[in-house]
């Protein structure tokens, strides 16, 4: 027994062998379990030679059980060593990192321009009141603007703001002179999209009310921050408009960012860029709506388009590319 025992051990090769040939020889139905259980038949004399005999066997096949059982474990071991072992002179998993998006990037630029010529920079609600968003703002009861085709309303007196003016209000209301403060946001109009206009985009705001402020101020201060946000000696162009909230009113026109000027296919010819902002000259009633005497003091204000900031600085010439998410557009920034 101990022979073929031994010799069908050598020839194991996992625990599961192993554990079968154990069961064969020493499990309770085993062939030398079988032996020993059959000692009982034998002489008295028989009985303490067989028994040692016996018992030599079953040692021998244990002992020689448990050697293979560790050389076995650790044959596998050494497999799962081999098998888990790490090439660090691999090439690493390229980590998809996120960009910044264009909008935000030139929304952040612009607060800390703003910050650093010595502006709060100020919240306000996307979803207003009509008297902040028009009333306050001295806008006439029957303003087009004001019309359902052209504003979001939620209630009779509540819309989504249709510019960050609504925050000139509340920062008129909340503060006293001297005031200097920008607010970004979003805004919404029941504009159909095209490239340069969508019914959701954002602005920047910006508001100064203090003593003898006049226009000399705030055209510097619009040349100011055109130049730091397009790193260029941008020319700018004040064209007379008209906003209930402002007297007197302009819109601006910057030269385009590529050609400086001097016309070329991104600005159609003209040498300027697409509508970019409007400002002027806080006017008295707004003044007065807010509890500021016009008589002591005067403000100016401006308001931005932030996609159209983006897409003049970004090159990019179609506004629903700004908010498609595309990644592909979106690593490019
Ligand atoms: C206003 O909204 C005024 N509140 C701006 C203002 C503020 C004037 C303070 C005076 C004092 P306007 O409607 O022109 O003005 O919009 C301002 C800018 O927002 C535009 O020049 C343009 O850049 C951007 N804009 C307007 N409508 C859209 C639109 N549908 N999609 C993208 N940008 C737009």
């Amino acid at each position: 027994i101990q022979d073929i025992a031994l010799e069908k051990l050598a020839k194991v090769c996992d625990l599961n062998e192993l554990d079968q040939i154990r069961v064969q020889y020493l499990g309770k139905k085993g062939e030398l379990t079988g032996v020993l259980r059959g000692m009982g038949a034998l002489s008295k004399e028989e009985r303490p030679v067989i028994g040692q005999v016996a018992n030599e066997v079953r040692e021998a096949i244990e002992n020689r059980i448990e050697e293979l059982k560790e050389e076995l474990k650790q044959r596998v071991r050494e497999a799962q060593f081999k098998a888990e072992k790490i090439d660090i002179t691999m090439p690493g998993k390229k980590v998809a990192s996120g960009k910044k998006h264009p909008l935000l990037k030139s929304i952040e630029e612009l607060e800390n321009i703003f910050m650093t010529m010595g502006f709060d920079i100020v919240d306000g609600p996307e979803i207003e009141t009509v008297y902040n968003n028009f009333d306050a703002l001295n806008s006439p009861e029957d303003h087009p603007s004001r019309d359902e085709s052209d504003t979001f309303y939620i209630t009779d007196n509540i819309l989504l703001r249709t510019h960050t003016s609504s925050v000139q209000i509340r920062a008129m209301e909340n503060r006293k002179p001297p005031i200097r403060i920008v607010s970004t946001g979003r805004t919404f109009r029941f504009d159909a999209v095209d490239d340069t206009h969508s019914p959701m985009f954002h602005q920047l705001e910006g508001l100064v009310v203090d003593k003898h402020v006049n226009v000399a101020n705030l055209k510097h201060t619009i040349d100011l921050f055109i130049r730091e946000i397009f790193g260029n000696q941008l020319e700018t162009r004040f064209r007379p408009h008209y906003f209930p909230f402002t007297e007197p009113s302009v819109e601006v026109d910057v030269a385009c960012f590529k050609c400086l000027g001097k016309g070329c296919e991104s600005c159609g010819g003209t040498g300027w860029s697409m509508e970019l902002l409007g400002c002027g000259m806080v006017h008295p009633k707004v003044l007065r709506n807010c509890g500021i005497d016009p008589e002591e003091y005067s403000g100016f204000a401006f308001g931005l388009g932030l996609d159209r900031i983006a897409m003049v600085k970004y090159g990019i010439n179609n506004i629903r590319l700004l908010f498609e998410n595309d990644k592909r557009f979106l690593q490019q920034f």
